[in-house]
C-alpha cells in the first residue's frame, strides 16, 4: 500500500522555482527516525550516508550547542525551568529547516527526529515534569499547530528505534556528550513512556505516517546487520 503511495508521490514531485532562478524539487519520500536519547538514531542515519539516492539530515546538535556563543543544550540541562522555552523554540526552528529542506534532484530524505517528537516527547516531558509552565507550553503548542497547518511538515514513514531506557542510559554514558553527563535514568524512563504513548499506544491521535518499529536493543554490529537487511523495505516504504 505504501509502495503505491510512494509511486504516486514520485509522480507528484514538483519543481519549485527559487529566488536565485534555480529549481528545487520536493523530496519524493521523507523518513523520520525516532527513538529515545542514545537509542542509535545517528548510527542508523550514518548507514545511509553514502547512498546517492538518500539525503541524510542528522540532528543539528552542534547548532544547539552554539547559538551565537551560547550552548543552549547545556543551559537547558543546567536550568530547564529557565531555559526550556528558549531551547525548545530553537529545536523547533531547526527541525523545520529539515522539514522544509529541498534538493535539486528528488531523493529520499531521512531526518533525525521531527517536529512531532519535539512536541509529543520533549515539550510534553518538560511540562509534565513541572519544568515548563502552562503559558510556555501553550505558546509552543500554538506554534506547532500553526506550523503543521501552514508549512511542510509531511513525513511518509516513521522508523522507531525501540530500546530499553537502561540500554540508552548505558550508551549515553559511553559516548560521553558533556551536556548529558548528569541525565538520570528516570528522565529516560519518562521519555521512553512518551515515545511509547505517541507511537505504539497512539495516545496523540493518528500518526502522521506509517510506522516501522525496529528493536534497537541489539549491539552495534547486530544493529548494522539488521539495518542492511531492512534497507530495501525502508527505502521503498513497502512495509508488507
Ligand atoms: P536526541 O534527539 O535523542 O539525539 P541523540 O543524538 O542523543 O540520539 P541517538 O543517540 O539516537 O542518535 O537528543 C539529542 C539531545 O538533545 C539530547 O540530550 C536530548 C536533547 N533534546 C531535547 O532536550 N529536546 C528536544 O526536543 C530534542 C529533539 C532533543
Ligand atoms: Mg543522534
Amino acid at each position: 500500500m505504501l509502495g503505491s503511495s510512494l509511486h504516486q508521490l514520485g509522480n507528484l514531485t514538483q519543481l519549485m522555482p527559487t529566488p536565485d532562478g534555480t529549481t528545487k524539487s520536493q523530496h519524493i519520500f521523507t523518513i523520520a527516525v525516532e527513538g529515545n536519547i542514545g537509542c542509535g538514531k545517528t548510527t542508523f542515519l550514518q548507514h545511509f550516508k553514502g547512498n546517492p539516492k538518500v539525503e541524510v539530515l542528522p540532528e543539528p546538535v552542534d547548532k544547539w550547542k552554539s547559538v551565537k556563543g551560547y550552548n543552549s543544550l547545556d543551559m537547558m540541562y543546567k536550568d530547564a525551568a529557565r531555559w526550556s522555552l528558549a531551547f525548545q523554540s530553537y529545536v523547533t526552528l531547526t527541525m523545520m529547516e529539515h522539514h522544509e529542506n529541498k534538493e535539486e534532484t528528488p531523493k529520499v530524505k531521512m531526518i533525525e527526529r521531527s517536529i512531532y517528537s519535539t512536541r509529543h516527547c520533549f515539550i510534553e516531558n518538560l511540562h509534565q515534569g513541572g519544568l515548563m509552565p502552562d503559558i510556555d507550553y501553550n505558546i509552543l503548542g500554538e506554534w506547532h499547530d500553526w506550523l503543521n497547518q501552514n508549512s511542510t511538515t509531511d513525513i511518509n514513514l516513521i522508523v522507531y528505534l525501540r530500546a530499553s531506557p537502561q540500554n540508552c542510559f548505558d550508551r549515553i554514558h559511553k559516548r560521553n556528550r558533556d551536556e548529558e553527563k548528569d541525565v538520570p535514568i528516570e528522565y529516560l524512563n519518562s521519555l521512553h513512556k512518551l515515545h511509547e504513548d505517541w507511537l505504539i499506544e497512539k495516545k496523540r491521535g493518528e500518526l502522521p505516517a506509517p510506522l516501522l518499529v525496529i528493536d534497537a536493543n541489539l549491539d552495534l554490529e547486530d544493529l548494522q546487520k539488521k539495518i542492511s537487511q531492512m534497507e530495501p523495505k525502508i527505502l521503498s516504504g513497502n512495509l508488507s
